[in-house]
């Protein structure tokens, strides 16, 4: 469509008007103003100039205005309601042109899982198997096969979890419990196949405990077993002191005191310097300047000869220790409960940065 109006200022404006079909929102506003605009319009004041043209043009040259006029009027009219359209097409699609952008939602690993897999990596490079087994247990793979005597108060209902329920058939006799430690896994390890035996075991455990600043019912714990010919008490200590300056750092001074535990013997806890202080004391190590992590020992020859294992022959070593634990005295977190909290501020603090979680970001 090409207007001719036989006028060459107005064919301009014609051709201007023509090009109102393909503005978008802003421009057509600003076009309308420019063009029909009351006080400076181009079509506003060549009407306003009729006035001052020869009476035979005023009236050829009045009627092309006019007719300009009315095609700027129709055209921006109708290129209004097409983009009014447009924007409600997009709208009864689904899709709010108009809506902000959702923030993208950074998170925190826990620092408990975070603890779990740094001790499980360190294990695993130093050629140590994982090993997963289940929470509900029988009194023989929890205790008894680990050397716990028959009346030892561990067992006792008010230390732990009974389950109301028989145990599954061709399982040995004896209650149902929740798993106190993951040490029945390495029983089961031991009778699924003989040594060398090198496993790490994570995960929960529970007891009849009331939770407190230091205490929950449900926790988690990490143990690790070698056996095989040759073991001695020099592999537990090279090992156990290797993870120490490995997940705390190189210089972290370590020691072994001696303990008890019914399925080890010799048996022993290890404390490393505390991470706070530094050895110098504080309220976190109760003016020690040690944190006490882990307990390990050699296996007791009643456990390997419980499991099938001649002790003759076979030697092994043990730990056990507890990533929520480990995670206080890491990050110098105060209370345990914190760490069940999902308190976002809390986890921000201590989590890892820079994760981001939900791709509708
Ligand atoms: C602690 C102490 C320990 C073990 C766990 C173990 C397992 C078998 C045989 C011998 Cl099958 N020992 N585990 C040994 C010493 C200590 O845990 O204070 N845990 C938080």
């Amino acid at each position: 469509m090409t207007v001719r109006t036989g006028f060459p200022d107005l064919d301009q404006i014609a051709e201007r008007i023509e090009r109102v079909p393909a503005l978008d929102q802003k421009q057509l506003e600003a076009e309308e103003i420019a063009l029909l605009g009351r006080k400076s319009g181009v079509l506003t004041l060549k009407a306003k100039s009729l006035g001052t043209l020869p009476l035979e043009q005023r009236k050829t040259y009045g009627a092309k205005v006019n007719e300009l006029k009315s095609l700027a009027d129709a055209l921006i009219v109708s290129r209004r309601k097409e983009l009014q359209v447009g924007v409600s097409a997009a709208l009864v699609g689904g899709e709010d042109l108009t809506m902000p952008g959702r923030r993208r939602w950074v998170g925190a690993e826990h620092p408990v899982t975070r603890v779990v897999d740094e001790i499980v990596g360190i294990f695993r490079e130093l050629g140590f198997a994982v090993a997963t087994g289940p929470e509900v247990e029988t009194e023989w793979y929890n205790f008894l096969a680990l050397n716990f005597p028959a009346d030892h108060p561990a067992m006792d209902m008010h230390d732990t979890l009974y389950l109301d329920a028989p145990p599954a058939e061709g399982e040995p006799a004896g209650r149902l419990l929740l798993r106190t430690h993951t040490s029945p896994v390495q029983i089961r390890t031991m009778l699924a196949a003989p040594p060398p035996v090198r496993v790490v075991i994570p995960g929960m455990v529970y007891r009849n405990d009331a939770m407190d600043a230091s205490h929950l019912p449900a926790f988690s714990q990490i143990e690790g077993l070698a056996v095989d010919e040759g073991i001695s008490f020099v592999d537990l200590k090279a090992t156990l002191t290797h993870f120490a300056h490995r997940f705390f750092s190189p210089a972290t001074k370590t020691r072994f005191r001696p303990s008890f535990f019914p399925f080890t013997e010799p048996s022993a806890e290890m404390d490393v310097e505390c991470q706070l202080c530094h050895g110098s004391g504080c309220p976190a190590c109760k003016g020690t300047g040690w944190m006490e992590i882990l307990g390990c020992g050699m296996v007791h020859e009643a456990v390997l000869e419980n499991v099938h294992l001649d002790p003759e022959r076979y030697t092994g070593w043990a730990f056990g220790m507890g990533p929520h634990r480990i995670a206080l005295l890491r990050y110098g977190v105060p209370d345990i409960r914190l760490l069940l909290g999902g308190d976002m501020r809390f986890l921000e603090a201590v989590g890892r940065p820079g994760m981001v979680g939900g791709d509708d970001a």
